[in-house]
């Protein structure tokens, strides 16, 4: 940390926040702020929700009893100060580098981390899990869940919700604590119906039930709570119809309070915990993203993520690259493309900015749709949209795609709609780490009737396959792209599409053919440069482009010219490389054993966060790998000849 602390040096673990008073947990909670600031100024990483939950933080370890007392939290990337306060502190300078600590939640990580996240959405569902545990086993212990409005509007909370509320009697001995933190943000605006009714919940004002609440605890809610206007209440109890939406679920509802205020906060957490538990509880806080530092580095995003900056000023250390990433050659080919084509939509999950959208969205802002944190509905309203001959464009995260495998399967595959999906951020994402990693994509799509699959090598690849994708009007398509920048001085205005399952020979060599998907061919191409600097001849390097269909006659007239063939993808086992030794296999190629097969695939466990190049080391897809076993490979070869 770049300055001292008073009370911060002495806490090392929760226990420790119990001897000091409610006044002096206002100054740790100002130390923690800038120890989290000063932190990830070192890191970089998530900071704005970080800030925004620091007397929420301060407050839950301060009245509960952790790690008995289980507190989750939502998405994860938010811990960074209850990392600090719960045995971490040493340790945050690693935050998100290389055998480091996480920049979430993680199980292995901490005992003080009971739910390990990266996804959002989850936490309610995993608190009812431990509620529900504890009740069979009879054990005692609060669980708290803080989920924020943003991760709010996905439907797993309000799957978990609506299971909570029934399930009372697991809610006699332990409680179920949500905390609802509301900053009116996600990593954008978040978008909705559910959003419009947090922020009218919030202006009202309420305290809608505390003062309910505070009949039955009168002795321990600090005086203030017990002044509002009761004609104030009445009218907004009317107005909402006698309860709001999660007294209906079975919840007790209390809020909404300013969750930067610990005199309102340590009570109100005090008293609920001396109740006997009857229901579950919606605490609702409002809360600002990135409380005491937004003035100083100002970001559209609330400081949502930042790189290394510098502490005192707020300036951040970003290199700027003069290539457009992926995501951006999206953004700025799909604009065009619905220049031209008025049927053309893009629906995002609230990554605008990550996926490129936010181009488009300034430019056709009726053809925009930002769906929250859906992606199960984004699928479905994708395909709804196909239906009526609109052309949608899907753009996910491969990772978080996995959230929509059965709407993709059920609602677009076997109806054979022309969905398209920009698969984002697939294969490794380096720092966020295997939550994050887009690693299955090509092997659950794969398999689906109907789809096709591409992967781009490079930018202009990227743009004819764009312009493909928008021909594609009789079955659903996919392109997967990287999270990597392409080169500088595209053509978005290209128009040339590409024929359907049609491969390219990019290099012509011997012996060796390295079939490759995506732009891990690139890995293919250095090795092949090694090959050459010691044997004086090349690989054969095949651009597949198509993942599905498969070009049939390019890899099969190709393995027959070659003695040793290789696959090559990043993604995980039963991708690419599977369909290629299907078709190897089906066409006997393999039976004389005249041809030797290997597939470079991801390995089959979870690469831990490090840098991209490294995570493709580790997963020996690196060039130098590469090299190696097809070095091996062919000197094995040619000594059995001899
Ligand atoms: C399933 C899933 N989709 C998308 C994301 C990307 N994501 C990370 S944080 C975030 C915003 C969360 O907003 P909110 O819950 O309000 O928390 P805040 O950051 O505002 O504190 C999003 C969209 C994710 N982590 N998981």
């Amino acid at each position: 940390m770049s300055f001292t602390t008073k009370y911060l040096d002495k806490i090392n673990f929760p226990v420790d926040l119990k001897q000091f008073s409610l006044a002096e947990l206002q100054e740790i909670a100002n130390e923690l702020r800038q120890a989290t600031i000063s932190f990830v100024a070192q890191t970089g990483g998530h900071l704005g929700a970080g800030l925004g939950v620091i007397e929420i933080t301060c407050a839950l370890h301060y009245v509960f009893n952790a790690p008995q007392d289980k507190i989750i939290w939502d998405v994860g990337h938010q811990s960074y100060p209850h990392k600090i306060l719960t045995g971490r502190k040493n340790l945050m300078h690693t935050v998100r580098k290389p055998n480091g600590l996480s920049g979430f939640t993680k199980r292995a990580e901490s005992e003080f981390d009971p739910f390990g996240a990266g996804h959002s959405s989850t936490s309610i569902s995993a608190g009812v899990g431990i509620v529900a545990a504890k009740h069979l086993k009879g054990e005692n212990g609060d669980v708290i869940a803080v989920i924020g409005d943003g991760a709010m509007s996905a439907g797993m909370a309000y799957e978990a919700m609506n299971n909570a509320g029934a399930l009372k009697e697991c809610f006699t001995n332990n409680r179920l604590i949500i905390i609802l933190n509301d900053n009116e943000m996600s990593i954008a605006k978040p978008t909705g119906a559910m959003a419009n009714y947090f922020s009218k919940l919030a202006s009202s004002k309420s305290y809608l039930k505390i003062r309910e609440f505070s009949k039955r605890l009168s002795h321990h809610f600090p005086d203030q709570l017990n002044k509002y206007p009761r004609k104030l209440e009445k009218s907004i109890k009317e107005w909402w119809m006698g309860g709001n939406i999660f007294e209906e679920m079975g919840f007790y509802y209390i809020g909404p309070i300013d969750g930067h205020r610990l005199d309102l906060l340590v009570p109100i957490l005090q008293n609920i915990q001396q109740t006997q538990p009857t229901q579950p509880i919606l605490l609702h806080c409002i809360t600002e993203k990135g409380k005491g530092y937004s003035e100083t580095m100002p970001t559209a995003d609330k400081l949502h993520a930042v790189s290394t900056f510098d502490y005192a000023t707020g300036i951040q250390h970003k290199t700027k690259s003069s290539s457009p990433s992926y995501s951006q050659v999206f953004g700025e080919k799909l604009t065009l493309l619905a220049d031209q084509q008025p049927n053309i939509v893009a629906i995002t999950a609230a990554m605008p900015s990550g996926t490129g959208l936010d181009v488009f969205a300034s430019k056709h802002k009726n053809k925009f749709f930002d769906v929250g944190i859906a992606e199960q509905h984004a699928v479905t309203f994708a395909a709804g949209l196909a239906t009526e001959n609109i052309v949608p464009f899907c753009a996910i995260y491969s990772t978080f795609l996995q959230r929509s495998y059965d709407q993709v399967v059920h609602d677009v595959a076997i109806q054979n709609l022309p969905v398209r999906f920009i698969i984002d951020r697939a294969g490794f994402v380096g720092a966020d780490g295997p939550t994050h990693a887009g690693s299955f994509d090509i092997a659950y799509l794969i398999n689906l009737p109907n789809m096709v699959l591409m992967a781009p090598t490079n930018g202009l690849e990227f743009i004819q396959m764009l312009n493909t994708a928008c021909m594609i009007n009789n079955q659903p398509s996919a392109i997967r792209i990287p999270r990597a920048n392409t080169q500088e001085n595209l053509n978005y205005h290209d128009t040339q599409t590409l024929p359907i399952g049609k491969g390219k020979v990019v290099l012509q060599g011997q012996n060796i053919a390295i079939i490759a998907y995506g732009t891990i061919i690139e890995n293919a191409l250095q090795a092949s440069k090694m090959f050459f600097a010691k044997y004086g001849f090349e690989f054969t390097i095949i651009n597949a482009l198509f993942a599905k269909p498969l070009d049939e006659d390019l890899i099969l007239s190709t393995a027959k010219k070659h003695s040793i063939v290789f696959t090559i993808e990043e993604g995980a086992m039963g991708g690419f490389g599977s369909a290629v030794a299907h078709l190897l296999l089906q066409n006997n190629l393999l039976d004389a054993g005249k041809i030797i097969f290997r597939s470079l695939f991801m390995p089959d466990y979870f690469i831990e966060q490090n840098t991209i190049e490294a995570m493709q080391e580790e997963a020996n897809l690196s060039p130098s790998f590469i090299f190696e076993i097809a070095k091996k490979l062919y000197d094995t070869q040619q000594n059995n000849k001899l």
